[in-house]
């Protein structure tokens, strides 16, 4: 997590020049200006996902294969405790995962609830490809799984586990994370990813084992499609991240598509949707949200509820983490 604190600086002289850099306080927003393809993910795993969604942009591969590759690193790795393997369990101890996916077509599929399964993103991916159906949860989705060729797993990493059973015995409340910065086991990270080819298809994914020690059978935003991701392949794409039932209440990545198509800047698009939450939902000053955009022109926008969010990017000249600007100080 320290990772996140170090990109400050790491922006040259040069690359100023290239890219529209503007200054918030300490805060630095970085444009792509157009570059294609892109790649935009949350939180500073995004670094290594946009690795793997390179990996396909930049021999001319399709943004979904891309998204799908980026979320699969994620879900794989034990030391992520907010996405896939190594997920912090819900209340019962049990890792619950949520996802989905979306094409420039419109074509979305997704999982929730799912366990034993270490990549739901690509389970999603059968379900819009292979199903006439967008979403299966629980046990339909596991046996959906199952019967597709996924193994079982379990799951629960000791790290995951040691940190449930600390829970279970001095806490055993469920509570949000305000500044994710100051924890040592921050309790909510999910990936949110948005790939731009070079044909200029948009294509997203997002996937998380949600809030840590919520209800079992609890889902959030990540999986449901316009709260946790939306793409519109003539507009553009936004996945959120943070506390999902502020995102679900107000369907926060269809609005900020919505807010771009009439005619807001992918950072502009993002701020509103986070002042909605403020203007609406009672406590939000308890909670982050982060909201990521990228248009199908590959400008890119986010916006935040709390200070301490950042994305990756990556296009063909930078791999870095841009700070984002917040509605709280
Ligand atoms: C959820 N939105 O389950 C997810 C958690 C998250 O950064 O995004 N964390 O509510």
């Amino acid at each position: 997590m320290n990772s996140r604190r170090n990109f400050i600086g790491k922006l040259g002289a040069g690359m100023a020049g290239l890219f529209m850099v503007s200054r918030v306080k300490d805060v630095y927003a970085i444009n792509n200006q157009g570059r294609l393809p892109v790649v935009v993910s949350t939180w500073n795993h995004g670094l290594k996902a946009n690795d793997a969604a390179w990996d396909v942009l930049r021999q001319g591969g399709y943004a979904l294969d891309a998204a799908e590759a980026a979320a699969r690193i994620t879900e794989a790795d034990p030391e992520v405790i907010t996405v896939g393997y190594g997920g912090l369990p819900d209340a019962n101890g049990k890792v619950t995962l949520d996802a989905c996916i979306m094409d420039e077509r419109g074509n979305a599929g997704s999982v929730a609830f799912l366990e034993h399964i270490k990549h739901p993103i690509s389970v999603a991916r059968l379900v819009m490809e292979k199903t006439p159906h967008v979403m299966l949860t629980g046990k339909g989705a596991l046996d959906f799984a199952l019967s597709s060729g996924f193994k079982k797993e379990n799951l629960i990493t000791p790290l995951a586990k040691k940190a449930w059973k600390k829970w279970r015995k001095e806490d055993r409340t469920f509570k949000p994370v305000i500044n994710i910065e100051n924890e040592i086991l921050p309790n909510h990270d999910t990936i949110g990813i948005l790939a731009l080819d070079a044909q200029g298809r948009l294509c997203g994914a997002c996937t998380t084992s949600g809030m840590a020690y919520k209800l079992h059978g609890r889902v959030g935003d990540s999986p449901i499609i316009g709260a946790g991701l939306y793409v519109d392949g003539e507009i553009g794409g936004a996945v959120a991240t943070g506390s999902g039932e502020l995102v679900m209440k107000t369907l926060g990545s269809f609005l900020v598509v919505e807010l771009m198509r009439n005619g807001m800047s992918p950072e502009e698009a993002c701020k509103e949707a986070v002042h909605r939450i403020a203007a609406k939902i009672e406590g939000y000053e308890q909670h982050q949200i982060g909201y990521l955009a990228l248009d199908i022109h590959g400008n890119i926008g986010s916006f935040s509820m709390q200070p301490g969010f950042e994305y990756a990017l990556k296009n063909d000249l930078v791999s870095d983490l841009v700070k984002v600007n917040s509605y709280m100080r």
